[in-house]
């Protein structure tokens, strides 16, 4: 009977289901281990051979820690809002709830066909009117606290999306998405006040066992500063000009001051002959893309006429206007020290202004040609010379509270998240705009608030959003007052569900809270959390964010919710184009002397993304159908490190599928019963110590999230056991339990094969001896000149070398050698070795 994963598979997913084999155990006696996946967005185009390898490797610790004996929580779920359904429901008049449910039914169907141990009876979608309810209920739980407030702020508005994006969800005036220009525009909108938990965000990020790469852009995001919000007297004026400085010990250096175009002060200091050339400037920036602005550097600026005075040197500092100083970070303005400050430096040199060395440069720095960014002692600067600067940073910050010129201020980049967007598909806020102006919330009790049908779902050019076109939804009345009422009409961005939802997995049925204390105590917090790292400053600060206000309004009792995280690198594939830019099919491509062809036409092989235009996405459907589930897992484990980005190889799953061939024939006889080979007997000591020393490594390897090095020691198991002859059956199994959690569906067959009529879900881990671990040990002799002259104990099987080494490292021995004056060494693998020493 050969190995056939087609109908060995779809049997054991169906058993699995019949009898619950993953339910999540109750037991709260029991050690628990969550262990949980960045939900999918379940779009249209469903799973490509990237979203398995995360579920794979949270799949694979998932068994191995049920088999250790924890009680797992092994979820799955969907993050089901978002543009592409609403974008489908524009185009088609389809309700994006409609295409949501038929994507999830989809991606639920592809997911399930490899065999992943989840507690499908948890599963819960962020659009169910039930999670709503509860998303719903911690907004208000942030809007009594004071944490979610309405400004007119300066948005990130894109056009073409017709709504306003969050900071982080912007880089370079671009929205991160769809690389879409995004506009600077004054609206009203919904904030969430993230900056009051901005140094709880940085310090806990000290305790989790994260990627340090996702934590120091955590930490640069955040950007928290030290430094001093320091004075300037306007010259003939009663106003003074605040500036932000992380190193105030340059107070002397400071030349002149720079101020924002959009600064307020710039009205109220401009000289009148100045006015026009000033407020020309401000237009031109004003005009400017964020991408402009980004790269405009030190060109440009404008003088305003105006002075302050230098309040540690004395010196008369003229008043610019430059777009590199931006409003909304600090205080808009700058103090300029050109000596110690490249942009400072490259716009004195532009203007000719003055550049004054406070910091003594090394000799081979000329502050007049380039700025000294760097430490050293002070000069020019009054009672600070000779200090070192970083010393005479404290004693600046002194000197300037003494005087009451300046203060000590800790700064952060971090602002406070724009929570609000004009979409249909997000989360209405349960929020009442009454007619007297008052702002109310929804009762509790009156949640989830649920959008209505709309026939028409489209953005519009100016903000409004689609739901106000609802007007028999938006006009209410409030339940409190019975007054007239308007319902908020925008929606909450598609982070909202994201950040509880692993919360809602530890009691997804409950209707009294979003989760009962109970269970949040011990489930609580994830003890994995596997994805992809382009979250790193986006969901993944979002929901420390909820988190911790939930932990102060006494809903979760862990100041983190995800312990441990780990970023699964990207799975690339090789794409095939001509001369011409025409992608080809990865079928149609042969390679010839080390060139590759399609036809007659030369093509340039490349790693790339997975993407239809380039032919070259993976079906993770085709891979199952023609290898199996099985071979598709291991495969995803097998190419490489977890946490690197690697190329799809076809051949690659072959060679796996081979292994699993050969398993197969190791176990199993000719007539579908037990191999003749596996046999009842003791291993011998050779076999033993293979199986001990794997038993370790790929538990080790497991809890390291090393499994590529796992499998290859599997591999290797399997190769030592295959050679013999009477395979002891122990060993087999021990085998079996072990490759289980990696190829769960042909190691059940193989299970029952080997005579257990239970599934081996449960079954114990393979149990690590030491003691038959150690390596083999033999006697080798030591001689002089020939002549036996002492034994050396060490493992058998070393090299030349590494014989050389143990008799070196053997006491006695060594101490013998000391005296005499060694010629040569001949060292005979497995017998001895023998020194040649002069008279
Ligand atoms: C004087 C000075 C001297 C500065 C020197 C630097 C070097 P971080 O570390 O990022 O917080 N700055 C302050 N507000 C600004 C704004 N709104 N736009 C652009 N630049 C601004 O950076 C703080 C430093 O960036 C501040 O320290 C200030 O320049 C500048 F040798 O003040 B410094």
């Amino acid at each position: 009977m050969p190995y056939d994963p087609k109908t060995i598979e779809p049997r054991w997913q169906k058993h699995w289901e019949d009898t619950h084999a993953f339910r999540t155990g109750e037991d709260r006696s029991r050690p628990k281990y969550y262990v949980l996946d960045m939900f999918p967005y379940p779009s249209g185009e469903g799973l490509h051979a990237g979203h398995p390898e995360g579920y794979t490797a949270t799949d694979v610790v998932a068994r191995y820690k049920r088999m250790m004996g924890f009680n797992v929580l092994h979820p799955m779920g969907w993050d089901a809002y978002g543009l592409p359904a609403e974008r489908y429901a524009v185009r088609t008049g389809i309700h994006p709830a409609v295409t949501t449910r038929r994507n999830i039914a989809n991606f639920k169907e592809q997911v399930k066909r490899l065999g992943f141990s989840y507690d499908w009876e948890r599963e819960i979608s962020t659009t169910d009117p039930e999670f709503v309810r509860w998303t719903q209920w911690i907004f208000l739980k942030l809007y009594e606290r004071g944490l979610a407030y309405q400004a007119e702020v300066p948005v990130n508005w894109c056009p073409a999306q017709g709504t306003v994006l969050a900071n982080e969800e912007v880089r370079d005036g671009r929205y991160v998405e769809t690389g879409e220009p995004v506009e600077r525009r004054m609206m009203k909108q919904w904030m969430l006040k993230i900056t009051e938990y901005a140094d709880r965000l940085l310090e806990d990020l000290d305790e989790l066992d994260w990627p340090e790469g996702v934590k120091t852009m955590q930490r640069n995001w955040i950007g928290r500063s030290e430094g001093a919000e320091v004075s300037f007297g306007v010259e003939g004026r009663e106003e003074v000009l605040k500036v932000y400085t992380t190193r105030p010990e340059t107070i002397f250096g400071a030349t002149f001051v720079v101020v924002s175009p959009e600064h307020p002060m710039i009205d109220v200091v401009v000289a009148p002959e100045r006015r026009d050339e000033i407020f020309a400037y401000r237009a031109r920036a004003a005009s400017m893309s964020v991408i402009e602005k980004s790269q405009a550097r030190t060109k440009g600026g404008a003088f305003t006429g105006a002075y302050v005075v230098n309040p540690a040197s004395g010196a008369r500092m003229p008043v610019w206007v430059a777009d590199y100083v931006l409003m909304g970070y600090g205080t808009g303005a700058i103090m300029a020290v050109p000596a110690h400050d490249e942009r400072d430096h490259g716009f004195a040199r532009e203007h000719d202004l003055p550049i004054v060395e406070v910091i003594a440069a090394p000799a081979a720095v000329d502050v007049r040609h380039a700025a000294w960014e760097g430490e050293g002692p002070m000069a020019n600067s009054g009672f600070m010379d000779g200090m070192h600067a970083s010393a005479a940073r404290k004693a600046a910050i002194e000197w300037m509270e003494r005087r009451n010129v300046g203060v000590g201020r800790v700064q952060y980049k971090l602002r406070d998240w724009l929570f609000s967007r004009q979409r249909y598909w997000g989360e209405p806020f349960p929020i009442l705009h009454r007619q007297d102006g008052e702002v109310v919330p929804l009762p509790e009790d009156s949640l989830p608030l649920l959008a209505p049908e709309l026939v028409d779902y489209r953005p519009t050019a100016d903000g409004e959003p689609p739901l106000a076109r609802a007007e028999g939804w938006v006009r209410t009345t409030d339940p409190a007052s019975g007054e007239d009422a308007m319902r908020e009409t925008n929606t909450m961005p598609q982070w909202a569900g994201s950040c509880w939802y692993y919360l809602r997995f530890v009691d997804p049925k409950n209707v009294e809270a979003p989760i009962d204390p109970e269970k949040e105590k011990y489930w609580l917090p994830v003890d994995l959390y596997v994805g992809g790292a382009e979250h790193a400053v986006l969901h993944l600060l979002y929901a420390r964010f909820w988190h911790k206000v939930l932990f102060d309004a006494g809903v979760v009792s862990t100041k983190e919710p995800f312990s441990k995280l780990f970023n699964q690198g990207m799975i690339l594939a090789y794409s095939y184009r001509d001369a011409a830019g025409k992608y080809h099919r990865p079928e149609d491509a042969v390679e010839r002397d080390g060139r590759w062809f399609v036809g007659d036409v030369e093509v340039e092989r490349q790693v790339e993304k997975m993407s239809k235009s380039k032919l070259n996405v993976v079906d993770p459907g085709d891979v199952v159908d023609r290898y199996g589930a099985d071979a598709m897992r291991l495969y995803e484990l097998f190419m490489g490190p977890l946490d690197v980005a690697k190329p799809w190889q076809m051949n690659g799953v072959a060679g796996v599928s081979r292994f699993l061939h050969r398993v197969w024939r190791m176990v199993m006889g000719e007539d579908g019963g037990l191999s003749s080979q596996i046999v009842d007997v003791a291993p011998s000591a050779e076999i033993a110590r293979v199986l001990h020393k794997t038993i370790k490594a790929v538990g080790e390897d497991v809890d390291a999230m090393r499994f590529n090095t796992a499998i290859s020691k599997l591999m290797e198991l399997s190769n030592a056991v295959g050679a013999t002859d009477a395979k002891p059956k122990s060993v087999v199994e021990a085998f079996v339990l072990m490759l289980a959690p990696f190829a769960p569906h042909v190691c059940e067959e193989l299970w029952s094969a080997l005579g257990h009529p239970e599934s081996l879900s449960h079954e114990p881990w393979p149990v690590f001896d030491p003691a038959l671990a150690v390596d083999d040990v033999r006697e080798y002799v030591v001689q002089v000149n020939g002549k036996l002259r002492g034994k050396v104990v060490a493992p058998a099987g070393l090299s030349s070398e590494g014989l050389l080494q143990a008799v070196h490292a053997d006491p006695v021995i060594a101490a013998m050698l000391a005296e005499m004056s060694i010629v040569k060494e001949v060292a005979v693998p497995n017998r001895l070795v023998n020194f040649v020493v002069r008279a």
